[in-house]
């Protein structure tokens, strides 16, 4: 049996003390105009995939040792695996350059068994992302399938069925999100997300986001808003996408701006993760892995491109119907106001997008903990034509799609947008385009 110390992506660490190791940028100017469409001249890189300007040389330096990171394939020998999805980061992240997303045969699956409520990983997996590769120890999980190897060339590892496991099995997948601009949402205050949560919806519009907290930390990252901040979300993908262990550069230290009070009981972000491989751990060094913690912290949003006259017209329809009670066009961060248009909170989008996997601890309201299984993170749109396919699994192949699968929460935006002519339609795409 496999008795290892592990880290969730989905599940979080423990965390209590306050935004440390960021760069210290906290006073980076609004720049002109910023009014709701410039903070990426402010805060995006020359060329997509550029670190945001105002890096000291050594950040600098060490966000391009990280890129090298982010891009490197990890082999067997240098502690790949023994569970793994992919070889690097930039496998996933990779349109169109390191950071972007990825097509749908790089899908991975999530599994829960046991209902909402009651849920739980897979014994002895890592986390609940269920691994396609590995090296046979599957069979220490499930007997029936001990005789199998997995290897690259070979096929992938079951999901157990219902039978198996004597109780529900709840399964979705993931499509890779961009992470351009993603880091700077660690500079974005608990106060500024909290102040946009309307968890029981008093105002009435239908709206009632949340936010998500991880292990007691107000959530920022992940489609469920479910992790807190860029180590955990850097060492977390280490291990559960790509089976590499690591030591923690800041720990609790890491911690974005804590200041909620209930700790759940998780992994400890101080303790290591382990395995058993025979490579020694940890299998990525100190300098490595604050390198790499650097590039995911510090990469760009990509630039907007100039509004034509149809992008302006739809930018005036997509706040009309509604689309801007979750994404927020601003959010004001410490670096300045980030065109994100997203809330950072999570919403229920309707039993046909929901996942049915309920993680973090959301905010106490009228929907209960567990509902995050229906909830999604609203998800920025900044540089939202590159990141297709689209939504948490990749279902819909182009913009007007993931539109149009909006639902609950969304419903009245979605039905909005349904009603508008053909050419206003035409327009909010165009728009969506420039951002
Ligand atoms: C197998 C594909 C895959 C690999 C490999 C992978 N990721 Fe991801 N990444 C994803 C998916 C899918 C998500 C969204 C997951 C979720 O929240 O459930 C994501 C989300 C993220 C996020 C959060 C972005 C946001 O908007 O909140 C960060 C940061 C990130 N990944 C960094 C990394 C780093 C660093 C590595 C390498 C150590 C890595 N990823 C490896 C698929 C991958
Ligand atoms: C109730 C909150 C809410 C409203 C209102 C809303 N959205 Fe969304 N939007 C979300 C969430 C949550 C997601 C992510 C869903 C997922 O990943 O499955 C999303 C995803 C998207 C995506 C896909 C992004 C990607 O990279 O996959 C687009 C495009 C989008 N929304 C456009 C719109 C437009 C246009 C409107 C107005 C008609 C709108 N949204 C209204 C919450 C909302
Ligand atoms: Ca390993
Ligand atoms: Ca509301
Ligand atoms: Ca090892």
């Amino acid at each position: 049996m496999l008795n290892l110390k592990r880290i969730s992506l989905l599940g979080g660490l423990s965390a209590s003390l306050a935004l440390a190791g960021c760069g210290g940028g906290t006073d980076a100017p609004a720049g002109p105009g910023n009014t709701g469409s410039s903070a990426p001249q402010t805060l995006a890189g020359a060329n997509l995939g550029d670190p945001i300007p105002g890096l000291t040389p050594g950040e600098l330096a060490a966000y391009e040792r990280g890129r090298e990171v982010f891009s490197r394939r990890f082999k067997p020998t240098e502690g790949l695996g023994p569970f793994y999805n992919a070889t690097s980061c930039a496998s996933c992240h990779s349109t169109p350059v390191p950071g972007g997303g990825s097509q749908l045969y790089r899908n991975f699956y999530i599994c829960m068994i046991f209902p909402l409520g009651a849920q739980a990983k897979l014994t002895d997996l890592p986390s609940p992302i269920v691994p396609s590769f590995g090296s046979g120890m599957w069979g220490d999980i499930f007997p029936a399938h001990s005789t199998a190897t997995f290897t690259l060339e070979g096929e992938r590892i079951p999901i157990p069925t219902p039978a198996e496991v004597g109780s529900e099995v709840n399964t979705a997948q993931r499509n890779a999100i961009p992470i351009f601009g993603t880091g700077l949402f660690e500079f974005v205050s608990n106060a500024t997300i909290i102040a946009g949560a309307d968890p029981d919806d008093t105002d009435a519009d239908g709206i009632s986001g949340r936010y998500n907290t991880d292990s007691g930390a107000l959530g920022r990252f992940g489609v469920k808003a479910q992790v807190n901040n860029v180590e955990v979300f850097t060492r977390a993908p280490l291990q559960n996408q790509m089976g590499i262990t690591s030591n923690p550069v800041l720990g609790d230290l890491a911690t974005v701006s804590s200041s909620m009070s209930a700790i759940q009981g998780s992994t400890d972000p101080n303790d290591p993760t382990l395995d058993n491989d025979g490579v020694p751990d940890p299998e990525i060094s100190h300098e490595d892995l604050s390198d790499l913690i650097t590039f995911t912290r510090f990469i760009a949003p990509p630039a907007q491109k100039p509004f034509t006259p149809g992008a302006l017209n739809g930018q005036v329809q997509f706040d009309a119907i509604g689309c801007t009670g979750c994404h927020f066009p601003s959010i004001e961060s410490t670096k300045g106001p980030l065109d994100a248009y997203t809330d950072l909170l999570i919403h229920d989008m309707g039993p046909d997008l929901a996942d049915r996997l309920s993680f973090g601890t959301p905010q106490t309201a009228a929907l209960g903990p567990v509902h995050t299984g229906f909830e999604f993170r609203t998800q920025p749109l900044w540089g939202v034509s590159m990141s297709g396919p689209f939504l948490h699994d990749g279902r819909a192949e182009t913009l007007e799609e993931a539109i149009e699968m909006h639902a609950g929460e969304s419903q009245v935006a979605r039905d909005a947008y349904m009603a508008l002519t053909d050419l206003e339609r035409a327009e909010i795409i165009e728009f969506l385009e420039k951002l």
